[in-house]
């Protein structure tokens, strides 16, 4: 018999604003904001998330903070700085239970996660059911933070079924139940329809899930195009066979090139170890990876290496840090180095990775919308 899989999506509910409310139990029942100040003005810049006490008074994530201020202003309500650390040590602990629970699993982002659970439960709903509310109950118990959970057969489901109610909700959708689940929704709950598609689907007649799922195809795909219009087609019916899978982290990201010639000359050096830490400082960038380490290399003809490495307490942010720092670890292990010793090739790493940027990029292109 072909069983159904099944897939739980975890959400983690109003994540930054409730790390904070654990750490302070005195911010239990206050409207909390937590905001990504830019430093410009003493309130410039943006809220980040906000507990649902805050958003009660319409303040949600990516509105300024002097508009939520307004919004607040009658309110005994606290308003705090991004504290990245926190937000991502709690998350690699929720992760590391949840992963124990999953055959398959695939973490998004800081505060989401796919579980395929299929062998666990046989294929059965209710059992899935039984084991979803276990693991809600072992995070409250061991991490004290409430998330909120979808079953469903693919990701798609899951997915939004997690969105249906939070906070500390739980949303089960079998197959037989997907299409009047999915058809009066609109839209934009699935992936990928954003304010512009919304908009030119509106302008179809197109308002809701199922009136998606039941449009004339070739004119779908006259519309938005072969790849997207079959994507659609196929969201709104509630198919989806993308497998839960774990996303490649990468350790550490480096280059050790050959210098032009034996040296150790400091400058010489340098001028190589700047390129390389704009190259590694790119790359880490496209894959939106904070680090906190930087390790120098110096490799010498018989291939043995020395190394020095620095570890920040926060992500490095710029460029101009990273290379102060590699400049300063070449002094160092130049000066160690014996003196009828030359280097051959150079290396420069960077390491420790975290998400931080990650929330932080997640802020800007929610700004900007
Ligand atoms: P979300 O899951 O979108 O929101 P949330 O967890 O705060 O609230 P919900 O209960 O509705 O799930 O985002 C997760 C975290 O990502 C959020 O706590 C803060 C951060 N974030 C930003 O920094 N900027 C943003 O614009 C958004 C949407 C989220
Ligand atoms: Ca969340």
């Amino acid at each position: 018999m072909l069983i159904s899989r099944v897939i739980i999506h975890v959400d983690f509910d109003y994540f930054y604003a409730q790390c904070e409310a654990r750490e302070n139990p005195s911010l239990k029942d206050k409207p909390v904001v937590v905001c990504v100040y830019s430093g410009r003005s003493e309130d410039s810049g943006a809220v980040a998330t906000a507990n649902y006490a805050a958003r009660k008074y319409g303040v949600k994530s990516g509105i300024p903070i002097v508009q939520a201020k307004r919004k607040l202003r009658d309110v005994d309500a606290a308003f705090l700085p991004v504290n990245f650390d926190l937000y991502d040590r709690v998350s690699e602990n929720i992760m590391t239970i949840l992963r124990q629970y999953a055959e398959r699993f695939e973490q998004v982002g800081i505060d989401e996660a796919f579980l395929d659970v299929t062998p666990k439960v046989e294929g059965d709903f209710a059992k899935a059911t039984q084991l979803a509310l276990e693991i809600q109950n072992q995070i409250v118990a061991k991490e004290r933070i409430t998330v909120s959970m979808g079953v469903g057969p693919n990701k798609l489901v899951a997915k939004i079924a997690a969105g249906r109610q939070k906070p500390f909700g739980m949303t089960v959708v079998r197959p037989e139940e997907v299409e009047a689940f999915l058809n009066p929704l609109p839209v934009n709950e699935l992936l990928g329809v954003g304010r512009k598609t919304t908009i030119a689907m509106e302008e179809m007649g197109v308002k809701t899930v199922g009136d998606l799922a039941g449009f004339d195809l070739d004119r779908l795909l006259k519309r938005f195009g072969k790849v997207l219009g079959m994507y659609f087609h196929n969201s709104a019916r509630g198919i989806d066979a993308s497998p839960v899978q774990e996303r490649g982290v990468a350790e550490s990201i480096s280059h050790i090139p050959t210098l032009k010639e034996d040296t150790r000359d400091l400058d010489t050096i340098l001028e190589e170890a700047y390129k390389i830490c704009g190259d590694v400082y790119k790359r880490a960038g496209e894959l939106k990876f904070g680090f906190k380490t930087v390790t120098v290399q110096l490799i010498l003809h018989d291939m043995s290496t020395l190394s020095k490495s620095r570890t920040f307490e926060t992500p490095i942010e710029n460029l101009e840090t990273l290379k102060a720092s590699v400049k300063e670890l070449f002094q160092k292990l130049l000066a160690d180095m014996p003196v009828e010793l030359k280097a051959r090739r150079i290396g420069v790493k960077i390491s420790n990775f975290s998400s931080a940027r990650q929330a932080q990029k997640h802020l800007t292109e929610y700004t900007e919308r």
